[in-house]
This record gives structure tokens, C-alpha cells and sequence, in this order.
């Protein structure tokens, strides 16, 4: 409640109680701040989303719903894999989070990152903008959530301080950091790496001292956090998974607030999903490659598979697909796999 609309709130309660009326259904409770979590900060496209949300939404709430971005998930102590519980209970109000980050606790999730499942960003928007999309925001509104809209990390690309990656057997041996999925751990570990799970926070230190190789994450994020600049020296496009962020509030948060509140909001969490989805994909790809162009002129040699070398990963992973398939749910994978065939 805001200091500036606190004597009219008064009077209107004693208006009301001299009437003996009840407390009326308008006056509307709000949190001095609601609390948005999220990994990233603003300088990558999903903080950026975050900011862009809460802007949007104090716009249309004439500053009624206040919303403050708490970045680096220091909401849980950094801990990613813990932001879906905690928003849950209610210690987080808000987010803008990755299917990898709550695919412990939703393992439906899970489905993003079966290698090689999306080819493009076409695959990704059949998926996130279809029935499968209508599914998984189903699956999550029986958990406490209100699932809005669909935002976008992006294609995770491989990286690593030591050699070209060019075919699996180059991922040999490598010590890779990985997030904390155990698909993830699986997926390196067919691959002959020697993958450790460790928070974001945790990973930028581990590269610079060499205690891990490599990791995985998109382009925006490789030349936002500069990885050049703790020894990521070789990079590898070959788009293996994809992490799409979620833009959710908790549910007794969202049942607080008035219908024309919640149109609000979920009408400023798909305008800025739109745009950040937009930044995320933007500078990456051939025609449009101003980041890709950044990372090489900062020295990172880069290899672009064909779909002949893309092939040898899939093949690779194909048995961590078909189980990791069965664990998720055969039926969802069934109908991923053909709306990807059909985009
Ligand atoms: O930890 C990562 O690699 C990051 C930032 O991409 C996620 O939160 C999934």
C-alpha cells in the first residue's frame, strides 16, 4: 500500500464501517514490492525480459503493482535449481525462469533439452506456441503457479578452453560445467566429457581457475559475460538444446489482485516475452550475426557444424534421448516430435 493512497483507503473503511458494511471488495491489499527472480541481469535479453515485464505492468497499473528484479537468483542464494520451489511457497512472487532450472521439480520440463529435439527457432516457437506449450502451462498451474507466457534463452552452444570441438570424441575427457538437470549430466556423459553440475554463480570462477573446461550456454550469454575473458577460446554451434524461460507469478499473488490487475499484467508479460524473444534470437544467425562476429573478433575461434557433424553428436545421444523420452513423458515427446516435423 502506498503512503499516497493510504488516507483515502482510511476513509473509504470508515465510510464503510458507519454504513456496518464489511470491508469492501475494492480495497485491494498490494506488497510495497513484489519480487522477480531471475538468473541473469539486464545486460542478457532475460533480464532485460524481467525488467521490460515489471516496467510494462507499473505502466498499466498506474504504478499499482510494483515489481523489483532480483537477479542472480540471489532469492535463493543463487541456488537455480531452488527458484521453482521457493516460488511455490511464496518467497518469490514473480519470475522469469528456464525449463533447465525447473526441470527438478517439473520433469515435463525436461523436454527442451532432449538433444537434438529442435532443430531451429521454428521447432521452438511450434513447441512453446502450440499444444505443447498449452500442456506444459497446464502442468504448471496445478503447482502453484500462474504460467504466462513464453521467453527464450536460446541455443546452447559449446565452449571450452582447450581444443575445436568438432566431432564427440573431441569432448573427451573434457571437465565440462553443466546446470543442474541430471539430463544434462547424462547427455556429457555419453559424450565421454566429465561434466560437474554447478549454479551459474559458481561457473564463471570454475572456468577462470581451470577447475572446469568448458560449459554450455547461448551466444548472448557467451559475449555478455565475456567467457573470452576466463579462457573460452573455442566454440561450437551445433544448437544441441534450447532453454525457453517462463514468465509466471505465484498463484496467491496473482488471486490478490483484480481481474483488470491480472489483464494487466499478463498483457505486459506477452508484450515483453515478445520482445525479449526478439533480443535473444537477434545478432546470432547467418544475415544477422553481429554477436557471433563480437565473439570471434574477441578471439574465439569458432566451428560451425554441418548437419553431417551434428549428426555423429545425435547419434551419440540417441540413448539418453529414448530414456530421458520415457521419463518425461512418451506421449508429450510424441507430440514434440511431430509438431517439430510439421512446423
Ligand atoms: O546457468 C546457466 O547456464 C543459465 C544462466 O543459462 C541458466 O540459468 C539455465
Amino acid at each position: 500500500m502506498t503512503r499516497r493512497r493510504f488516507p483515502a483507503l482510511l476513509a473509504g473503511l470508515f465510510a464503510a464501517a458507519a454504513l456496518g458494511l464489511s470491508l469492501p471488495a475494492t480495497a485491494q491489499q498490494y506488497k510495497d514490492e513484489y519480487k522477480l527472480s531471475t538468473v541473469l541481469g539486464e545486460a542478457f535479453p532475460w533480464g532485460w525480459g524481467a525488467k521490460r515485464w515489471a516496467d510494462l505492468v507499473a505502466e498499466k497499473t498506474d504504478g499499482r503493482i510494483r515489481i523489483k528484479v532480483y537477479p542472480g537468483t540471489s532469492l535463493v542464494s543463487g541456488d537455480q535449481t531452488k527458484e521453482f520451489t521457493a516460488l511455490r511457497q511464496g518467497i518469490i512472487d514473480i519470475a522469469v525462469g528456464s525449463t533447465i532450472n525447473w526441470s527438478p521439480q517439473v520433469k515435463e520440463l525436461n523436454l527442451f533439452a532432449l538433444p537434438f529435439l529442435m532443430p531451429d527457432h521454428k521447432a521452438i516457437d511450434a513447441l512453446t506456441q502450440g499444444r505443447v506449450g498449452k500442456r506444459l502451462f497446464d502442468i504448471l498451474a496445478e503447482r502453484d503457479v500462474v504460467p504466462l507466457a513464453w521467453g527464450e534463452n536460446g541455443f546452447r552452444e559449446v565452449s571450452n578452453s582447450k581444443h575445436p570441438v568438432r566431432t564427440p570424441e573431441d569432448l573427451r575427457g573434457l571437465k565440462m560445467r553443466v546446470v543442474g538437470s541430471p539430463l544434462f549430466l547424462a547427455t556429457f556423459n555419453a559424450l565421454g566429457a566429465n561434466p560437474t553440475q554447478m549454479s551459474w554463480a559458481d561457473a564463471q570462477p570454475a572456468m577462470a581457475t581451470g577447475a572446469v573446461d568448458g560449459q554450455e550456454n547461448p551466444l548472448g550469454v557467451f559475449s555478455a559475460a565475456r567467457l573470452h575473458t576466463v579462457g573460452q577460446k573455442h566454440l561450437t554451434l551445433w544448437g544441441y538444446v534450447a532453454d525457453p524461460l517462463i514468465f509466471v507469478v505465484n498463484r496467491k499473488v496473482w488471486e490478490s489482485w483484480t481481474e483488470a490487475d491480472r489483464k494487466a499484467v499478463a498483457e505486459a508479460a506477452n508484450q515483453a516475452a515478445k520482445e525479449e524473444i526478439a533480443r535473444a534470437r537477434a545478432g546470432i544467425s547467418a544475415g544477422d550475426d553481429a554477436v557471433l562476429k563480437e565473439i570471434e573478433a574477441n578471439g574465439v575461434a569458432v566451428v560451425h557444424l554441418d548437419d553431417a557433424g551434428r549428426e555423429a553428436f545425435r547419434k551419440a545421444t540417441a540413448d539418453v534421448y529414448r530414456e530421458w523420452a520415457g521419463r518425461i513423458g512418451a506421449d508429450l515427446v510424441k507430440q514434440a516430435e511431430e509438431d517439430v516435423a510439421r512446423r
